[in-house]
């Protein structure tokens, strides 16, 4: 994308963009809080793309597409190019095999590159059966009762570990569809210890300075047992696997009213939180744009992951990414909303004065502790995530932006009305 053209689009919005800053910021230095520290914080925050969130999803009822979608790896690359010039703050692609299994691994690396993007965590797929594949994997992957099907699993992991491998990759995010849809379809603990076997022998292939994410989910595909249901599962199995292994908290992979902020501190506690999967949701696993339901919810969240990075260092820095699925949005401007929320949650939560709140609670002053959270949360932000933005090259207003450059429209132009993302 052209800098000149987003440095232009920003004249407009600069006059009005200072005065909330200068007046928001001058708010802040009064009550001591350093803002030059937090416009750097949000700046470093870079939060990874899902290759697979850049065509419209769908839902089991039917697909509609959304015009000019990227229809291979290198143009995927070119839209999270697009998310990062815009919002700076996208700097990352997490790809899944096989869909995104590169051609020419030298292109595809100049491509990133040359935007700035770098390869998060590897996602590998077990849970659809692939064309060339011999063994289904129906009844289970990696827990499937018949070994020749668990051994195909273990390989394809491998495999998409040496992908990300030559792509510069450092993690392999596994999220198994393995479960029961009956009552005594299988058995809980036969299932459960292959699965364990089946990770190590996956663990047994990382690359020494490669991280493992295991993810964890209640329901759907298999509405009665999932064997990796929750963040205990996850966390036995790390454990089992090694210090390589870590969870990976998928924000609607919970049962309704679960307590996330509480897991992700018992996580970060024991150095155990490896990533994150944002989006969110009503009902379930709905996907839907970071922040549209629950912003309180995600500010707490970011409340207890601030507090994890500030105080232990026996918890690598997580992983971030997000994980969304678009019906009836534009991809684009949807990931924009994601990043938004995102950044947002993380600003609220670095304005809570951690020491004061721990006064507060060496006190039982419960209502102080409470004030303290809300002022925080109730505190208009949108002025400092604009700032980390104009500081490092982004946009001001990058939806806006998208809009008024008419970026969709010259998608269109040189992809086709028709084309479908690759993989979907
Ligand atoms: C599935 O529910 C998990 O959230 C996965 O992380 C992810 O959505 C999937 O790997 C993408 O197809
Ligand atoms: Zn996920
Ligand atoms: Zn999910
Ligand atoms: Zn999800």
């Amino acid at each position: 994308m052209d800098k000149n053209k987003i440095l232009d689009s920003n004249k407009k919005y600069l006059q009005t963009h200072t005065e909330t800053f200068d007046f928001l910021s001058n708010q802040l230095c009064s009550q001591g809080r350093d803002v030059t520290n937090i416009l750097k914080k949000l700046s470093q925050f870079q939060v990874a793309i899902p290759s697979w969130a850049l065509g419209a999803g769908g839902t089991r009822f039917g697909r509609f597409g959304f015009q000019g979608e990227p229809s291979n790896l290198e143009e995927k690359i070119d839209d999270v190019g697009i998310l990062h010039s815009l919002t700076q703050t996208a700097g990352a692609i997490s790809l899944h095999i096989p869909w995104d299994v590169p051609t020419d691994y030298d292109t595809v690396k100049e491509r990133a590159k040359s935007q700035n993007i770098v390869f998060d965590a590897v996602n590998s797929n077990t849970f659809q059966d692939q064309k060339t594949a011999k063994e289904s994997y129906k009844y289970g992957s990696l827990g499937n009762m018949t070994k020749a099907v668990r051994e195909q699993a273990i390989q394809h992991n491998k495999e998409v570990i040496d992908i990300g491998n030559k792509l510069g990759s450092k993690s392999l995010t596994v999220w198994l569809a393995d479960g029961a849809s009956f009552p005594g379809q299988s058995n809980f603990q036969t299932v459960l210890q292959h699965t364990e076997t089946s990770l190590k022998s996956i663990y047994e292939h990382l690359p020494q300075d490669w991280k493992m994410f295991i993810e964890y989910k209640p329901y759907e595909p298999n509405f009665y047992s999932t064997v990796i249901q929750d963040w205990g599962t996850s966390f036995m199995l790390a454990n089992a696997c090694g210090e390589k292994a870590y969870t990976l908290v998928d924000l609607g992979h919970h049962l309704p009213n679960t307590n996330i902020e509480q897991i992700v501190s018992t996580l970060m506690m024991k150095g155990k939180l490896g990533g994150f999967h944002f989006n969110d949701s009503k009902y379930g696993d709905d996907d839907l744009t970071v922040g549209s339901i629950k912003p309180y919810t995600l500010f707490l969240i970011f409340n207890a992951l601030v507090y994890g990075m500030e105080n232990n260092p026996q918890n690598p820095y997580p992983a971030w990414m997000i994980d969304a699925s678009h019906n009836i949005k534009d991809p684009l401007e949807d990931l924009m909303q994601s990043l938004e929320a995102i950044q947002e949650a993380y600003a609220k939560a670095l304005l809570v004065d951690q020491k004061g709140l721990l006064k507060a609670q060496q006190e039982n002053d419960v209502v102080r502790c409470q004030e303290m959270l809300q002022n925080a949360y109730r505190t208009d932000v949108r002025p400092l995530l604009r700032q980390a933005r104009l500081n490092s090259g982004g946009a001001i207003q990058p939806i806006a932006t998208y809009r008024s450059l008419k970026i969709r429209k010259e998608l269109i132009k040189k992809r086709g009305a028709n084309s479908v993302a690759s993989g979907l």
